[in-house]
């Protein structure tokens, strides 16, 4: 895969040289490249911002720029690469979008700052190519390069040979189908017993069958507890009996379990 980055701060992408997705770009399995937008610019302040027709506060990211970058970076290939704006305003970036992007050959990612880029310039990418305005989340950034870094993570770990282990991120999004959706419960390795807390024997049992029971009642608990929001969106004829215990019990419970807001 072909990823373009074109941002005002290249060097925000210095973690892309480290572990897995560092390893998958020495091996040619990825091919990242990073643009510096003000070697777009023309004035001898490399301008890139410009007060809001309409007034408010702060700035905008001119149009002019981005322009002929998008032209620059897109121009001399066959294929037509997919772009991506990250936006407070954009539509939520899910596994399930990840997923369908790491499908792609190409993307191209444009990081705004200040108050965002210039309307016109989606407008007129998105005569030669096809554009998605995409948002990481329910809060404000200072700009566009954490979301980017956020989604080229979340985009390549799906790309054959990128991770290490190739089951995770096959098992993810089997997870992730249309089956019940849960927050995994806790995990545990060595030692048995750490500062005088053990690890739940039952993981120790070698009983596939009492484990598989235990790791979804804790799933349910942790998810009841965490993202009731999860469960509500789950079909009744997703739970067993014993699926109804837990959810009943958890439900008559206070706060165990950290909770955030
Ligand atoms: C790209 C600039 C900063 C600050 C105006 C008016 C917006 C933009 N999930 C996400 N959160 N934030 C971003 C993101 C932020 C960005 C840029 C992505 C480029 N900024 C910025 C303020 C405003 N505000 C009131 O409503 C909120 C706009 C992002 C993603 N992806």
């Amino acid at each position: 895969m072909r990823i373009d980055i074109i941002t005002i701060f290249p060097d925000y992408f210095a973690p892309l040289e480290l572990s897995l997705i560092g390893r998958a770009r020495a091996s040619g399995l990825l091919d990242i490249r990073l643009h510096d937008l003000r070697s777009w610019t023309h004035d001898r302040h490399n301008t890139v911002d410009d007060t809001p027709y309409g007034g408010g506060p702060g700035m905008v990211m001119k149009p002019e720029p981005w322009g002929e970058a998008l032209d620059t970076v897109t121009a001399g290939a066959d294929a037509v690469p997919r772009l991506v704006l990250p936006t407070p305003s954009g539509v939520p970036f899910t596994q399930q979008r990840a997923d369908r992007l790491a499908g792609e050959p190409w993307l191209v990612f444009a990081c705004g700052r200040y108050e965002g880029i210039d309307s016109r310039v989606a407008a007129d990418a998105a005569q030669r190519m096809p554009v998605e305005e995409l948002s990481i989340g329910d809060y404000v950034l200072a700009g566009g390069e954490s979301a980017t870094l956020v989604m080229v993570e979340t985009i390549t770990r799906l790309l054959p040979g990128v991770l290490g282990n190739a089951e995770s991120a096959v098992q993810d999004s089997f997870a992730s189908g249309s089956m019940a959706r849960l927050v995994e419960g806790p995990v545990y390795t060595k030692p048995p017993v750490w500062r005088g807390l053990e690890v739940p024997p039952v993981l120790l049992s070698g009983n596939h069958g009492a484990v598989d029971r235990w790791r979804r009642d804790q799933a349910l608990r942790r998810t009841a507890r965490n993202r009731p929001d999860l469960l509500r969106d789950t079909p009744d004829g997703e739970f067993d009996r014993r699926d109804r215990e837990v959810l009943t019990e958890v439900r008559g419970q206070s706060g165990t379990e950290p909770v955030a807001d």
